[in-house]
C-alpha cells in the first residue's frame, strides 16, 4: 500500500481539571492528530509530547519538524505492513514520540485496510474485550481534596488508584488515602524523577502502606540509581519515562532497576517496538501495564488495542473520557464500564471515528503534507 498525504492538526482540548505533576502543570491536552491517508483510506493517531521538555526531550515543536522534515519523506514508496515503517525510519534517531504518531496512524490505515480491529493485527487476545483500568490522580491542593477525588474514583469503578506525588506531597496524603479507603484498595505513587537517592529514607517509609509499585521515582534516563534504590525499598519500582525501547526494557530488567514497566506506545516508537516490549516482557515474566499521556480519544484507542496483548497484566492508565474532558474529540466517547473496564472498540482499525465539528472547534492549525 502507497500513503498519498500526512495531515498535521494541532488541537487543544480543555482538560475538566488542571492536572499536576511533580514536573508541572497542564490545564489543556495540546497535541498533533495525525492523519495518513492513502488509497482512499484514512488512519489516525495523536503524538503524545507536550509543549514543553518536562516529561520528554521531545515537544509539540519537535514533533512538528521531525514528522514534516524527516519523517513524511521517508515514508515514500511500498509499505507492505505497518511493520515496515520502523525500518524506514531507522536512519533517524531519537525522536519516538514524532515516529510513534506516524507509526501508529499508518497501523490504523491498514487494519481499516483490512477491515479488522486494530488489536487482530497487532495479535491481541480475541478473548479480552474489556480492559482493567486505573485513574491517575496529579497533586491536589489538598489532602481533604485528594482524598475526595480518590474516594469519588474509587466508587465509580476504577481498579486501581495512582497518586501522583513529589516531595513534600507523599507519605501524608498517601497514608491519608490508605486510611480513608482501606488496606484492599490497589494503590501506587508516581513520583516523575522527583526523588533522587539522597531521599531514600522518605521513600523507605512508603512502604507500610502496601503500594503495588512506585513509578519513575529517580532520575528520568537513570537505571543504575534504580537498581540502588530497589536493594533499600520494599515497594516494586515500574519504569516509566526511562523505558524507550526493547533494549531499555532488557537493560533496566537485567540490571534490577524495575519489576515492573508501564508502558506507552507513543512514548517507545509505536507499536514495531511496543510489541518487541511485550515480547520480552512475556519471555521474562515482567508485568506490563498501559500508561497514559491524558490522551483525547483517538490515542485511547490506540491504547485499549495494545492492551489486549498478553504481557498486560496490571490494570492500566487509560480512564474513560469523562475523567479527562466534557466532550472528546470522538463521536462515541469512552466510557467506564460498572465492572471497572473501558470496553475495546471492534470497528476496522482502532474503531473509532474523529467527530469533525467538535475537532474543527479545538483545532488551532492544519496543515498537509504530501507524500
Ligand atoms: O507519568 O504517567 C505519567 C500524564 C502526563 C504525563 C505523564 C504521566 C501522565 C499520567 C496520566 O499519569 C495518565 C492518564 O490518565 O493518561
Ligand atoms: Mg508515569
Amino acid at each position: 500500500m502507497r500513503l498519498e498525504q500526512v495531515v498535521l492538526q494541532f488541537v487543544s482540548l480543555p482538560l475538566k481539571s488542571p492536572f499536576e505533576t511533580s514536573f508541572g502543570l497542564e490545564r489543556d491536552k495540546r497535541t498533533w492528530l495525525v492523519t495518513v491517508r492513502g488509497e482512499g483510506i484514512e488512519g489516525y493517531a495523536e503524538s503524545v509530547a507536550s509543549d514543553a521538555p518536562l516529561y520528554s526531550e521531545e515537544t509539540s515543536a519537535s514533533v512538528y519538524y521531525a514528522i514534516r522534515d524527516h519523517i513524511v519523506p521517508r515514508l515514500t514508496g511500498d509499505i507492505p505492513h505497518p511493520e515496515a515503517v520502523w525500518e524506514k525510519l531507522s536512519g533517524l534517531r531519537g525522536n519516538r514520540m514524532a515516529k510513534a504518531a506516524v507509526e501508529m496512524a499508518i497501523w490504523d490505515w491498514f487494519a481499516r485496510a483490512q477491515g479488522v480491529p486494530l488489536f487482530q493485527l497487532l495479535g491481541g487476545q480475541e478473548a479480552v474485550h474489556r480492559i482493567p483500568v486505573g485513574v491517575s490522580i496529579g497533586i491536589q491542593p489538598s489532602t481533604n481534596e485528594l482524598v475526595k477525588v480518590a474516594r469519588d474514583y474509587w466508587s465509580q469503578g476504577y481498579r486501581r488508584l495512582k497518586i501522583k506525588i513529589r516531595p513534600g506531597w507523599d507519605l501524608e496524603p498517601l497514608t491519608a488515602v490508605r486510611d480513608a479507603l482501606g488496606p484492599e484498595v490497589p494503590m501506587m505513587a508516581d513520583a516523575n524523577s522527583a526523588y533522587t537517592l539522597d531521599d531514600i529514607s522518605t521513600l523507605q517509609a512508603l512502604d507500610p502502606l502496601h503500594l503495588m509499585m512506585i513509578e519513575q521515582p529517580l532520575g528520568y534516563d537513570d537505571y543504575v540509581d534504580h537498581a540502588v534504590l530497589a536493594r533499600h525499598i520494599a515497594t516494586p519500582i515500574c519504569l516509566d519515562e526511562a523505558v524507550h525501547s526493547p533494549a531499555d526494557a532488557r537493560k533496566a530488567f537485567e540490571m534490577g532497576s524495575c519489576q515492573i514497566i508501564n508502558l506507552k506506545v507513543g512514548r517507545v516508537g509505536g507499536y514495531q517496538q511496543a510489541l518487541g516490549i511485550n515480547r520480552f516482557a512475556l519471555e521474562h515474566q515482567l508485568p506490563l501495564w498501559c500508561g497514559g499521556m491524558l490522551e483525547t480519544g483517538v490515542g485511547r484507542a490506540h491504547n485499549l488495542h495494545l492492551t489486549t496483548l498478553a504481557g498486560f497484566t496490571l490494570p492500566g492508565d487509560t480512564s474513560a473520557s469523562d475523567r479527562y474532558f466534557d466532550e472528546d474529540i470522538i463521536s462515541t466517547p469512552f466510557v467506564l464500564n460498572p465492572d471497572g473496564t473501558l470496553t475495546v472498540p471492534t470497528g476496522p482499525g482502532i474503531g473509532v471515528d474523529v467527530n469533525a465539528k467538535r475537532l474543527q472547534s479545538v483545532c488551532t492549525y492544519e496543515e498537509v503534507l504530501a507524500v
